[in-house]
């Protein structure tokens, strides 16, 4: 090998086991303050410029140090000046064609000058990175964090200089055997700053996280704490909601955490009248608003129960994508395009798959009137017998469940999707991992997304070694699409390995591509409109069979792109099993959908 190759090789190679060295001490992000929409913000969103890196060398040349050429002979290989733009938030693939499949590495870098106040603290907040995320800000790494779809934050109170500030965000979206989601997922895992970027300015001491909800079991009594991060952690806490001539102080104790009893006649949150109240949380030295809503759920014996009275979920799955620009959703127009039509369906509970989505999601869900189903990045292959995918999970469900914890919209936590009973540690993790959300949140109900089953002479069995740690049973089952019936759909008959709780099929459905109709229905690779509508019609036959059907949500909403989907003339990249195309177009099979739930 020529010398001088052999020179740059060693030099990689060093580099990188540095640099891996480097990052095994590098701090995690701190887990983000709640409601960032409320604080003091400036917003780094906007165009930033971006640097690709397929093949990882930007970690060798130190991106980050922005070298420039020093003397004459000199230069560099790579420059933030004159590169090109991308917007944030939203996701690098549906913005430059070179990156539509890209999953890799994407240098983004901001500038910024800000003067922050006296006896102030400063943060930067970003709403979610997918996935690795790696931040330096004026050539210093100052932390790391993984997990594509929720927020963390690192204070700069004390790295900020005068003048002009520089931001570099390296951004991976590569598949990692451990990662959540792992190497196998059915969706187009869009990367990059996907959401909002924030300065966060904040008093000394900040409230950092509240809790004000219900408490569990009760309509009236709200069970809650504030907490405050900061040198002052002893502090006078204030709590107001105008509306209910409500007033209260309470002191933290030295840990910052102040916890909050009382109870009043709430008018309560419900899909028929999604009520909120003004909630103001004040210290001498932060306020912060919130829109909270009082409601409550559980289950009792077979069924579920919203504020006391039983309700069947008429729910629908929606990925995070907006269908007509085919790209990351993020906005609260986005938002609205994708829950205006679980709406116009008739829905009252909307499963947002796979992953959490975007606050506006919810926030937008909330005032609309639709119960949330927030759910975990645990889909399908996951290496349970490593150890750094149990801390991951861990992380990952904290910092859900903090963003979401005042979201009254948010009724279930579902912490996986079809897993399987048999992997190696795989039962054992995910009961420890529902414990530690109960601990978190004992409010919401919790369930884990199921799909073992078999399908003879027209008897359907599911059994899950999960079901006995979950308030709702949770199905999905492909009869009519991947499983043929084998008899007639009144006479199946059901058996769920652990009877007495709640069943909900979490998915069904086939595909069809909008437009393509004929009379005839009866195969399947036709992906004519008739036969998906033939499954649901069949399907909703079937329910009367199930014990407990507490709900359904058909998959799903709307077509979506998936890099497995690769039919060249029915998918083209899509997964077609929406009720509506990517473009908004109703297929048949809405219209049985949407008469199901008018008359249930
Ligand atoms: C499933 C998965 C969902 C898939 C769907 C399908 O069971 O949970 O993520 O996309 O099936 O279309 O096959």
């Amino acid at each position: 090998m020529n010398k001088r190759i052999e020179v740059i090789l060693f030099k990689g190679w060093a580099w990188m086991v540095l640099s891996m060295l480097l990052a095994a001490v590098n701090a995690h992000a701190q887990t983000a303050m709640i409601n960032a929409q409320s604080r003091h913000t400036t917003s780094l969103n906007g165009e930033w410029n971006v640097i690709l890196d397929p093949t990882g060398i930007g970690e060798w040349r130190q991106i980050w140090q922005e070298r420039k050429p020093l003397v004459k002979t000199d230069f560099v290989e790579y420059s933030f000046e004159g590169s090109p733009l991308l917007k944030v938030p939203g996701d690098f693939n549906s913005q430059m064609r070179e990156l539509t499949y890209f999953e890799g590495i994407v240098w983004y870098k901001k500038e910024f000058s800000y003067a922050a106040g006296k006896n102030k603290r400063l943060f930067v907040h970003f709403g979610a990175v997918n996935y690795l995320t790696d931040v330096y800000l004026n050539g210093e790494k100052i932390g790391s964090h993984e997990g594509g779809f929720t927020p963390f934050q690192f204070e700069i109170t004390q790295k900020i200089k005068p003048g002009t500030n520089s931001l570099i965000v390296k951004v991976d979206n590569k598949r990692l055997k451990n990662g959540l989601p792992g190497l196998g997922y059915d969706w187009l895992n869009y990367g990059g700053i996907t959401r909002d970027v924030n300065l966060i300015e904040t008093g000394n001491t900040y409230i950092e996280d509240y809790s004000i909800q219900l408490r569990k079991g009760s309509q009236k009594e709200v069970s809650g704490w504030v907490k405050l991060n900061g040198a002052d952690k002893q502090n006078h806490i204030k709590i107001r909601i105008p509306e209910l001539k409500f007033e209260r102080s309470v002191k933290s104790g030295n840990n910052g955490v102040a916890g909050l009893q009382f109870s009043s006649s709430f008018k309560l949150w419900s899909p028929d009248d999604p009520k909120l109240y003004k909630v103001i949380i004040e210290t001498e030295t932060d306020t912060v608003e919130d829109e909270i809503g009082f409601r409550n759920i559980a289950v009792k014996g077979n069924k579920v129960m919203l504020n006391g009275k039983e309700i069947f979920l008429k729910g629908i799955n929606i990925h995070e994508e907006n269908p007509f620009k085919g790209a990351r959703a993020f906005s609260k127009e986005d938002a609205l395009l994708l829950l205006n039509q679980a709406k116009q369906l008739g829905c009252n509970l909307v499963r947002l798959a796979h992953y959490p989505h975007n606050e506006n999601m919810i926030k937008q869900a909330e005032r609309m009137g639709l119960m949330v189903w927030s759910e975990l990045p645990v889909y399908q292959h996951i290496e349970f017998s490593d150890t750094a995918v149990l801390s991951k999970m861990d992380l990952m469900l904290k910092e859900m469940v903090r963003r979401d914890r005042n979201r009254c919209s948010v009724v279930i936590w579902s912490l996986s999707n079809e897993t399987y009973d048999g992997t190696p540690n795989r039962t054992k993790a995910l009961a420890s991992l529902t414990q530690v959300c109960r601990q978190l949140d004992s409010t919401r109900l919790v369930t884990h997304v199921t799909n073992s089953q078999s399908y003879n002479n027209n008897a359907f069995k599911v059994w899950d070694s999960l079901y006995k740690y979950t308030d709702i049973i949770s199905v999905n089952e492909y009869i009519g699409w991947y499983i043929p019936w084998q008899g007639k759909p009144e006479n199946v008959t059901w058996n769920v390995a652990f009877p007495g709780k709640p069943v909900f099929i979490s998915e069904f459905g086939g595909e069809a591509l909008f437009g393509n109709v004929s009379e005839a229905a009866d195969e399947a690779a036709s992906w004519r409109e008739e036969y998906q509508q033939q499954i649901y019609i069949k399907q909703l036959r079937m329910f009367n069979t199930i014990p407990n059907l507490c709900g359904v949500a058909p998959w799903l909403l709307f077509d979506y792109r998936s890099l497995g989907r690769m039919h060249p003339v029915y998918q083209k990249g899509y997964n077609r099993k929406g009720l509506l195309s990517e473009k908004g177009e109703r297929k048949k099979a809405w219209f049985i959908m949407e008469q199901y739930y008018k008359r249930k």
